[in-house]
């Protein structure tokens, strides 16, 4: 066995300094710098502190649930059964296109509160449920106001390739040219955009579609994504990483190529466990192959309300570790460190000084009992660096 927490970089007895809403020094209390000890100081019997958990992919906007399509699917409806009876992602489109932004963002309130009360300082929300301008416009506004409304940073993601719209059925080129460029065109002009993601499966896009969306998004001069061989394996990834992709997620049916293709990009692989485990899929994502050619992974809930109903960031590393055999300790850098990565963000994720001062305090002894426990919340305090 490793020395007790020696690899996550854990420091007994440590100390933290913080000013301005930022860290402005880390490291074992014997060592604070006596410039600091004039500051106010707080105990916190010695606990855990790690830094504020950043849950970096979810769709935590949308309207209604899906809990009906939950019980015809376990009383052994099909996929297609679900869809011709009105179910499936069209059904979320429908009451998301019905619910106004007033609904959207007191729904998603209750999802964030969830989060934020597993210690996440930051999330990334995407758009993808409106499938029309004004929906895709409101879902991203929506998302702006989680920030405002709660202390926790917002990160969008434009997701207009999403899905291909009933109305736009077997026509997905027309779709993005009359709709979904025109969407990302008009929310990036809104401010409204920090990254752009597609849905490149069978089911969706192609990658030649997607590469239509990735060119909007480097004219805008936006940083891109992809949900990329999630149900099979039509090269996703790899297109993602020619546009310098910040991460490629899902990633069950990636191969070596794909993996080398990110490796060489720097993208992170985002690891979704909660879609692998509501899907009841077979097929690993290559965490190995991450690990051989040097991918960052992190890790994420997906918090969707198809494929991935799932508010908890820290059951979410539970499900990494066993269903995936990441150790605890890549969880823990899969929700921290690496989220930060792939959020493009460079300013939060470790404890070191000049990151903000995002942190969760644990009631916990080490730090593999965050991803140990299964539905056991011990935070004990999140603190959000708000910086002037
Ligand atoms: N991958 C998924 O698993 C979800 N979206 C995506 O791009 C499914 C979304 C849904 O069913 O509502
Ligand atoms: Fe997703």
């Amino acid at each position: 066995m490793k020395p007790d927490g020696a690899a996550y970089g854990l420091i007994k007895e440590g100390a933290l300094a913080v000013e301005g809403g930022r860290i402005a020094w880390c490291g074992p209390a014997t060592e604070l710098p006596s410039g600091f000890a004039s500051l106010p100081t707080e105990d916190l019997g010695g606990r855990l502190v790690t830094p504020g958990l950043i849950d970096c992919h979810t769709h935590v906007v949308f309207g209604g649930n899906r809990a009906r399509e939950f019980e015809m699917r376990l009383e052994g409806a099909s996929y297609e059964e679900v869809a011709r009876a009105g179910g499936g992602i069209v059904s979320t489109v429908r009451a998301t296109r019905e619910a106004g932004e007033d609904a959207l963002l007191a729904d998603a309130l209750k999802r964030v509160d969830a989060l934020i009360a597993e210690g996440v300082t930051v999330l990334e929300i995407k758009s993808g449920y409106g499938l029309d301008i004004e929906t895709e416009l409101s879902m991203l506004r929506v998302a702006r106001q989680v920030a405002e409304s709660r202390p926790v940073r917002v990160k969008t993601s434009f997701l207009g390739a999403h899905a291909v719209p009933a109305d736009f059925k077997g026509e997905p080129d027309r779709y993005l040219s009359e709709v979904c460029l025109p969407a990302l065109k008009a929310a990036h002009a809104e401010g409204l955009v920090d990254a752009v993601d597609g849905f490149c499966e069978g089911i969706a896009f192609s990658p030649e579609q997607i590469a239509r969306v990735f060119d909007v998004a480097k004219d805008l001069g936006l940083p891109v994504k992809l949900h990329a061989e999630q149900l099979s394996n039509l090269g996703g990834a790899a297109l993602a990483a020619k546009y310098g992709a910040l991460s490629a997620d899902h990633l069950e049916y990636l191969d070596d190529a794909g993996v080398k293709a990110m490796a060489d990009s720097g993208s992170v692989a985002v690891i979704l466990p909660g879609a692998f485990y509501t899907l009841r899929e077979s097929q690993l994502p290559p965490v190995d192959l991450f690990r051989k050619h040097g991918v960052p992974m992190a890790v994420a809930t997906d918090c969707n309300p198809g494929s991935s109903p799932l508010t908890s960031l820290l059951l979410t590393l539970n499900m990494s570790c066993t269903l995936f055999r990441m150790t605890p300790e890549e969880a823990l850098a899969g929700a921290t460190r690496n989220a930060a990565l792939a959020l493009g963000l460079d300013d939060c994720g470790t404890l070191s000084a000049g990151k903000r001062a995002d942190l969760a305090v644990w009631d916990v002894e080490h730090p593999a009992e965050l991803s140990y426990r299964i539905g056991f919340n011990p935070l004990y305090r999140r603190i959000f660096g708000e910086v002037a």
